[in-house]
C-alpha cells in the first residue's frame, strides 16, 4: 500500500494499425465479476504492435483476501476495431509493516566517561523499506544512518564516548551522569518505533592540584622587590585560581585557564611590603568554583618573609697588627706584620674590604654572604723604619654602608743613630778669622749600620741651611770637608743637624752648635811693667786661675757632650745597652776632636 505499481501490456493486431490499451486497476467490485465503476483506469492508443507501461499506487488494501493477503484484480482490453481481448492479473496489495528491532542495547548500561562505545542494532522491514536510523545519544549528540531494503535485515552502527561537561574541580568524588539513549527507526512510510536506554556515565574523582612556591629571598629589604615564583600541577589540567595573601593587607587573586593535565603551570608574582616584618605570605590555588574553593579543592602554601632594614656591616673597632710594634729585624733586613679585623654582617650580605697602606690599595678580601663573624687578614713586610697609616673599607655594597677603620703603626729598629767624631776648624793665626778668609771644617761622622747620613749645617750668617747626603764610609767613617769665608766681622753660631732617618734606639736625628769669630787683626802696643806690677798680678793670677782651671775642665767635659749630641741621660741609657750588649763597649778615648 503507498508503493507505486508498473504495470506492462502488449499487443498486436492483423487487421488494424492502431491498438487501443484500457486498464483498469480495481476492476471487479465483488466477485466473482461485479464491475467496479468507480475504477480507477487509463486508455493508451497506440500502434501496431503495442504496448503500453502504466505505474499506479494503490492506496488501500485490496478488496479480495488470498494465499499470499488481500488483492486487486487489474484488467486490460485492447482494442483494434474488430475485435477485443483482455486480460487480468490479481494486484496484491496490502497495509505497509513497521519496521523491527531483532537486536538493540540493554535497556540500562554503564559506560566509562570519554570511552568511546561501539553501538549497533539489527533491523527488519517487511516491506523491503530502506530505513533511517536516528541516534540520539541525550548528550546533544545525534547521528543519523541510512540502510538498505531491509527486508533480510540491516545493521546500524555507531561508536559514541559520553564525557560530560563538568565545572572546573569537579566531581570531588564518585560521580555518575545518566543518559537517555534514544535509538529511532522509521521506514518513510509513516512507521516509527524507538527504543531507549538509559546510560550511566561513571566519572573518576577529580584530584586536586599539588603546589610549589619559593621566594627569591627570605630576607629582604623593606625596599626589596620579592618574587614569589608559583607553580600548580593539577591532575586534570583544570582552571585555576591562585590567591595570595602577603600578610600586609594586600591580596592579589590570578586565574589561569584550562592546562595539559598533569603539568606545571606557573603563576610568579612580585611584591614590595617596604615596611619591616615579619610576613607568612599563604597562596592558596584551587582547581574548583567559587563556592566549592574549599579543601581538598583548595590547597595552600605558606613561606615565612623577613623583612628588616639592611644594616653596614660591623667592623672590629681597631685594626689588629701583629706584632703591634714592629721591628726590623736587623738579619733578615725586614719585619712582617699581619693585620685582622673581624667583620660581620647581620642580613648576611657578603662582606667586602679594600686595605690601604698609606693610602695605597695593597690588598682585598670578601666574605661569604652568610652570618656570623669572617676576619679579614692583611700580611704587610716593611723594609724600613718609619710611621705608617694602615687603613680598610668594608662594605655589604649598599649606599652609606661604608666603614672605615686606621691604624698608625710605627715601625722601628734596633738600629742606633749615627756618632759625630769630629767637628773642627782653626784659624790661620790667633783665635778668630779675619774676614774672607777661608775656614776649613773637617766633620767626622760615623753609624753602626753605615746608614746613609744626612747632614745639614747653617753657618750662622743668614745664608740658610746647606745639605748633604753622607754615603762614603772609609773605616765606619764619613768625612766632610768644608771652606767657608765670612764676609763682615762678627760671632756666628753655626748649627748642625745630622740623622740617618731611621725609628731605632736612642734619638737619630741630633742638633749641635759652635762659635766661630771673625775678627780684623788689631796692631800690638808694647807697654813696659815695672817687677811689682808684675809680682802684684802674679799673685791675683795664681789665685783666680786655680778656679778657672777648674770651671774650665767641666765646661770643657759639657760642650764635649753637647757637641756630641749626647745627654747625661743618655750616657746611662748607653751604659744599660752595653751592658745588654745591645751596644759594643766604647773605648776610653776614642779620638774624637772639637772645635778649637
Ligand atoms: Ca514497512
Ligand atoms: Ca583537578
Ligand atoms: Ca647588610
Ligand atoms: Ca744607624
Amino acid at each position: 500500500m503507498g508503493q507505486e505499481v508498473t504495470f506492462f501490456a502488449n499487443a498486436t493486431s492483423s487487421t488494424s494499425s492502431t491498438l487501443k490499451f484500457t486498464l483498469f486497476f480495481d476492476y471487479i467490485l465483488t466477485l466473482p465479476s461485479t464491475p467496479n465503476p468507480a475504477s480507477g483506469r487509463t486508455v493508451n492508443i497506440t500502434s501496431v504492435p503495442g504496448q503500453i507501461v502504466v505505474k499506479y499506487t494503490y492506496d488501500h488494501k485490496g478488496n479480495f483476501t488470498g494465499a499470499l493477503g488481500t488483492y486487486f484484480v487489474a484488467k486490460v482490453y485492447v482494442d483494434d476495431g474488430a475485435s477485443n481481448v483482455t486480460r487480468q492479473i490479481p494486484v496484491y496489495v496490502r497495509e505497509n509493516a513497521a519496521p523491527t528491532f531483532e537486536y538493540l542495547p540493554s535497556p540500562r548500561f554503564d559506560v566509562n566517561a570519554s570511552e568511546p562505545i561501539d553501538l549497533y542494532v539489527f533491523l527488519k522491514d517487511v516491506d523491503n523499506d530502506p530505513l533511517t536510523v536516528t541516534w540520539d545519544f541525550g548528550d546533544g549528540t545525534i547521528a543519523i544512518d541510512y540502510t538498505a531494503g531491509a527486508v533480510d535485515g540491516v545493521y546500524s552502527n555507531q561508536t559514541h564516548a559520553w564525557d560530560p561537561e563538568l565545572a572546573p574541580g569537579e566531581p570531588f568524588g564518585d560521580y555518575i551522569v545518566n543518559y537517555t539513549l534514544n535509538i529511532t527507526v522509521s521506514d518513510g512510510f509513516g512507521h516509527t518505533i524507538f527504543t531507549l536506554s538509559i546510560v550511566t556515565v561513571h566519572v573518576p574523582p577529580n584530584e586536586s592540584p599539588s603546589l610549589g612556591l619559593v621566594a627569591s629571598a627570605t630576607v629582604a629589604d623593606p625596599a626589596d622587590t620579592i618574587v614569589f615564583y608559583a607553580n600548580a600541577t593539577d591532575p586534570e589540567g583544570d582552571p585555576l585560581t591562585w590567591t595570595f595573601y602577603f600578610d600586609d593587607g594586600i591580596v592579589e587573586v590570578h586565574t589561569s585557564g584550562y592546562s595539559t593535565p598533569n603539568t606545571t603551570q606557573w603563576m610568579n608574582v612580585s611584591h614590595v611590603y617596604g615596611a619591616p616584618g615579619n610576613f607568612t605570605v599563604l597562596m592558596y590555588v584551587s582547581d574548583a568554583l567559587i563556592p566549592n574553593q574549599v579543601f581538598p579543592h583548595n590547597k595552600s602554601l605558606s613561606l615565612l618573609i623577613r623583612v628588616k632594614g639592611n644594616t653596614a656591616p660591623s667592623v672590629s673597632t681597631t685594626i689588629t697588627a701583629e706584632p703591634n710594634s714592629p721591628e726590623i729585624n736587623l738579619t733578615l733586613g725586614n719585619v712582617t706584620v699581619r693585620f685582622f679585623v673581624d667583620v660581620s654582617d647581620a642580613d648576611a650580605d657578603a662582606v667586602n674590604a679594600s686595605w690601604y697602606l698609606d693610602g695605597v690599595l695593597v690588598g682585598s678580601n670578601v666574605s661569604q654572604a652568610a652570618l656570623g663573624v669572617h676576619r679579614f687578614y692583611l700580611t704587610l713586610v716593611f723594609v724600613d723604619t718609619g710611621l705608617h697609616n694602615v687603613s680598610i673599607y668594608a662594605t655589604d655594597g649598599r649606599e652609606g654602608h661604608d666603614s672605615m677603620r686606621s691604624l698608625n703603626l710605627t715601625v722601628s729598629s734596633r738600629n742606633l743613630p749615627p756618632d759625630l767624631e769630629e767637628l773642627a776648624f782653626s784659624y790661620s793665626q790667633g783665635d778668630y778669622a779675619a774676614p774672607n778668609e777661608t775656614i776649613v771644617f773637617t766633620i767626622v761622622l760615623s753609624d753602626p749600620e753605615e746608614d746613609v747620613i744626612e747632614f745639614s749645617i747653617n753657618f750662622g750668617d743668614n745664608t740658610g741651611w746647606v745639605y748633604f747626603n753622607l754615603t762614603d764610609y772609609v773605616d765606619g767613617n764619613v768625612t766632610l770637608l768644608l771652606n767657608y769665608s765670612y764676609a763682615s766681622v762678627g760671632e756666628y753660631r753655626i748649627t748642625i743637624r745630622y740623622t740617618d732617618n731611621k725609628i731605632g734606639i736612642l734619638n737619630h736625628t741630633k742638633t749641635i752648635d759652635a762659635l766661630v769669630k771673625v775678627e780684623v787683626p788689631e796692631v800690638e802696643v808694647v807697654q813696659q811693667w815695672n817687677w811689682w806690677d808684675y809680682t802684684c798680678l802674679s799673685v791675683l793670677w795664681l789665685s783666680v786661675a786655680v778656679i778657672a782651671l777648674r770651671m774650665v775642665y767641666v765646661g770643657y767635659r759639657r760642650r764635649k757632650l753637647e757637641r756630641e749630641g749626647v745627654s747625661v741621660e743618655e750616657i746611662k741609657l748607653r751604659k744599660e745597652l752595653t751592658e745588654l750588649g745591645y751596644l759594643r763597649p766604647e773605648e776610653p778615648d776614642n779620638g774624637r776632636g772639637g772645635g778649637s
